[in-house]
């Protein structure tokens, strides 16, 4: 039976610090369930994309190779539905099962994703100033329907960090500066040994003004917004299998042409950058579209 009983002060978390997490409200037999399909998709990842690789997504795409009915039941799970609608509103839906994918441990060595916020991390840094880009995310950054983020844990997983309160300001504080793609990112070289370079990546996490470790217990969900900074940090020695997805507003055609318009303005900042830097201009889409 699962032990989580929602209360409305979750709300109210939520909303002041920008996360919340559902203690164990994934139940016993649907986390056995989901583990056994995630070690399978997992073993895919590495495969398909090589040891390093730390996500596999979306997971729909691998219909064919994997068991997907534990994730279609963890979709349907009424104890999940009930919290979201309590947290959210009944517009929400607690997942999005065509883009969910799996963030997974890499085999060999730790790796640090660096520190970001979704949305602003799209386009090249010399753009992310840029006042089109801005002003477009400047109407939408408090708006509720977009950037809430899931990760549900299936094993336990301490990899996020996260900076509580900073999605309430699209305004950045000294020492708040993105490192993924910065050339002080820590980087695996084969003259270090993999305890200095898992110190090497710890402190790069740890470092950052007023970050906290995310720990999550297998079988915790954890929703949090995703343009608040937050960093990835994974030791290749712990194993993780955590569902990573959006929660979904339903509800017209809000959420819909918001992506449609949000698409443009980045492939409009990404050609203005390319015009001046046409070697550099291959950035990865968005891990995790709102
Ligand atoms: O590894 C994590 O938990 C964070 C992943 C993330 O930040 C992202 O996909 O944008
Ligand atoms: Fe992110």
């Amino acid at each position: 039976m699962p032990t989580f009983e929602f209360e409305d002060w979750m709300v109210n978390h939520y909303w002041s610090n920008g996360y919340m997490v559902l203690r164990q409200i994934i139940p016993g037999s649907l986390l056995r369930d989901l583990r056994n399909a995630a070690d399978r998709a997992r073993a895919l990842a590495y495969r398909i994309k090589g040891p390093q690789t730390q996500r596999i997504q979306p997971l729909v795409t691998y219909a064919d190779d994997l068991d997907l009915q534990p994730f279609y039941n963890y979709c349907e799970l009424p104890e999940l539905v009930d919290a979201i609608h309590k947290l959210m509103g009944p517009e929400y839906r607690h997942h999005n099962i065509n883009n969910m994918g799996l963030l997974v441990d890499p085999d060999g060595h730790s790796w640090n994703q660096g520190w970001h916020r979704d949305a602003v991390v799209e386009v090249p840094e010399p753009v992310q100033s840029d006042s089109e880009f801005r002003s477009t995310l400047e109407e939408v950054w408090f708006n509720r329907r977009l950037f809430n983020q899931v990760n549900c844990a299936i094993y336990n997983d301490s990899c996020l960090w996260y900076v509580p309160g900073s999605h309430a300001r699209q305004r950045d504080l000294p020492g708040e500066i993105q490192t993924i793609r910065a050339d002080h990112l820590p980087k695996w070289h084969d003259d270090t040994s993999e305890t200095e370079f898992e110190k090497t990546c710890y402190l790069h996490a740890a470092t950052f003004p007023g970050a906290q470790q995310m720990h999550l217990i297998a079988g915790d969900y954890m929703l949090y917004r995703s343009n608040a900074w937050h960093c990835g940090n994974y030791l290749s020695y712990q194993p993780r299998a955590t569902i990573h997805d959006s929660c979904v507003y339903q509800e017209g055609d809000f959420v819909p042409n918001y992506r449609k318009r949000w698409a443009q303005v980045k492939e409009d900042a990404k050609a203005r950058y390319a015009e001046t830097h046409p070697a550099d201009c291959t950035l990865p889409d968005a891990p995790n579209p709102t």
